[in-house]
């Protein structure tokens, strides 16, 4: 077992199904992963199992008691030493694919699923490792962004993607965006295929796709192109991009409306 991954949660039940599927199910059922729930409520040792409370000083809303969340995480921990404590939070580091990188290199994640307004400050002073934020905006509970979590870190794993494929091999791999993809038909309600990619010169499909993946960066999101390391050939593709009037997001020398006489498959591919 490659990587194993500890839930504290009040709702261990919405894990259930999004983990239980296709890539992630078949890798828990490989063994490669494990995913664990715990519910926070099972270490209350209030009446009625209490595990959120006023906020002192007043104010909205509910806090997540420390108490109940010490005694998970310590029951946790005392299972397995080399573990790294991250709570999920929107005041936590921005989660991307450098970071999913990262933390797929430990072996074992306990994942702090806040409700309500958070927890007890406490909590992180004494327990957390590490606060991560799937991004800025506000969630009812913790519970989603610890599932996007799992997900994009698991499929660092080597054998979650299947033997052949790699994340490293994703979009973002070079922080540019991925190219346009196609698959049949050819031609779909006078919508073809670009030509190159069913011309067998991979050489020249993968100038193409590079190609594409710099256009739709620099359409989208050039804030990427700043931090991506572009060779020269990249910046000369790039160059003629910016110069193209063309600005379209696949160029449409290659792809979009058929030209009348080829809205058939060349050789019927
Ligand atoms: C969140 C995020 C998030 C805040 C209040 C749970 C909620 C509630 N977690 N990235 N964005 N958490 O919105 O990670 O306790």
């Amino acid at each position: 077992m490659r990587m194993r991954f500890d839930i504290l949660t009040l709702f261990p039940s919405m894990f259930s199904s999004p983990l239980g599927e296709s890539i992630l199910g078949r890798a828990v059922e490989k063994g490669l992963i494990q995913i664990q729930t715990i519910n926070i409520r099972d270490f209350s040792l209030e009446k009625h199992q209490v595990v959120d409370d006023a906020p002192y000083g007043g104010g909205q809303g509910m806090v997540m008691k420390v108490e109940p969340i010490a005694r998970a995480i310590e029951s946790v921990k005392s299972q397995n030493q080399s573990s790294r404590t991250i709570y999920l939070t929107p005041q936590g580091k921005p989660f991307n694919q450098d970071l999913a990188r990262r933390l797929s290199t430990q072996t074992h994640l306990i994942l702090l699923c806040g409700r309500y307004e958070g927890v007890d400050e406490r909590v992180r002073d004494l327990f957390v490792d590490e606060e991560i934020s799937i991004g800025d905006y506000v969630l009812t509970g913790g519970e989603l962004a610890a599932m996007v979590l799992i997900d994009a870190v698991s499929r660092f794993i080597p054998g979650v993607l299947g033997s052949d494929r790699s994340a490293e091999e994703d979009s973002f791999f070079n922080s540019l965006l991925e190219y346009p993809q196609y698959t049949r038909p050819f031609n779909f309600r006078g919508r073809c295929v670009p030509e190159v990619l069913l011309s067998g010169n991979h050489s020249a499909i993968s100038l193409w796709r590079r190609k594409e993946a710099l256009r739709r960066t620099w359409v989208r999101r050039p804030d990427l192109l700043e931090k991506a390391n572009l060779s020269g050939e990249d910046k000369t593709l790039l160059e003629e991009i910016e110069n193209s009037s063309d600005d379209g997001e696949v160029s449409s020398a290659d792809g979009g409306v058929c030209p009348r006489a080829k809205s058939q498959a060349p050789n019927n591919k």
